[in-house]
């Protein structure tokens, strides 16, 4: 990490070196224009928007600088009591057990969000846990659309083979737009179920950092 933040630092600086060169050639640009009336207003039009998009590169790299900073010093840190280390995140694992919904409020009360799983390496991290729990995905407000808790659409997923089912239209299954790892029941691998996000489960919380 501190390699990359380095490389990223020197990065920023080539990028300021170069604004200031492209700066410096506009100006000159700019005065050889002054003795050129005819094309000063385009010219200067050209300039404007240049500069401004200089400006919004630089602002991008600013932000991206402070991100970096932010996941640096994060990582740095060790993790706190109750939470496990895995790769660049931080995961929570209740002992209790609560609705989708309470169990989202709870993630975001300790700084983080039901977990999203990004990759093969995650998922068989999140089987080894061994729990049934309620993981970051819904499909509550598109029915059949799946969407993780930060908005993000579904690329990978772990679906057990006659899942996700809404529940079959079983009345006595309710609406099923949330999602389990249903480790207990199926083989580790596929172990994704939707299930009626009224029912109360164990839950996992991710914390990038
Ligand atoms: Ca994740
Ligand atoms: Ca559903
Ligand atoms: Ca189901």
């Amino acid at each position: 990490m501190a390699d990359y933040v380095n490389k990223q630092v020197i990065e920023l600086n080539k990028v300021n070196e170069e604004n200031r060169n492209r700066a410096t050639r506009s100006v000159k640009t700019e005065t050889h224009l002054s003795d050129n009336r005819g094309n000063e207003t385009e010219e200067r039009d050209q300039l404007q928007t240049s500069y401004n998009t200089l400006t919004e590169e630089r602002d991008q790299l600013q932000k991206e600088r402070d991100y970096l900073m932010t996941r640096f010093s994060n990582l740095k840190q060790t993790c706190p009591e109750g939470w496990q280390q895995f790769n660049s995140s931080w995961y929570f694992l209740s002992t209790e057990t609560k609705t989708w919904e309470e169990s989202r409020e709870d993630c975001l009360e300790r700084g983080a969000d039901l977990v999203i799983i990004n990759s093969d390496m995650e998922q068989q991290f999140l089987i080894g846990l061994n729990k049934g729990a309620w993981i970051g995905l819904t499909d509550s407000v598109s029915e059949g659309t799946w969407r993780w808790v930060d908005s993000t659409p579904l690329t990978i997923s772990y679906w057990h083979s006659q899942q996700p089912d809404n529940g079959r239209d079983d009345p006595k299954n309710g609406e099923e737009d949330c999602v389990e790892l249903n480790t207990e029941t199926w083989p580790p691998a596929k172990a994704w179920n939707d299930q009626s996000c009224l029912d109360n489960r164990h839950w996992i919380c991710e914390k990038v950092v």
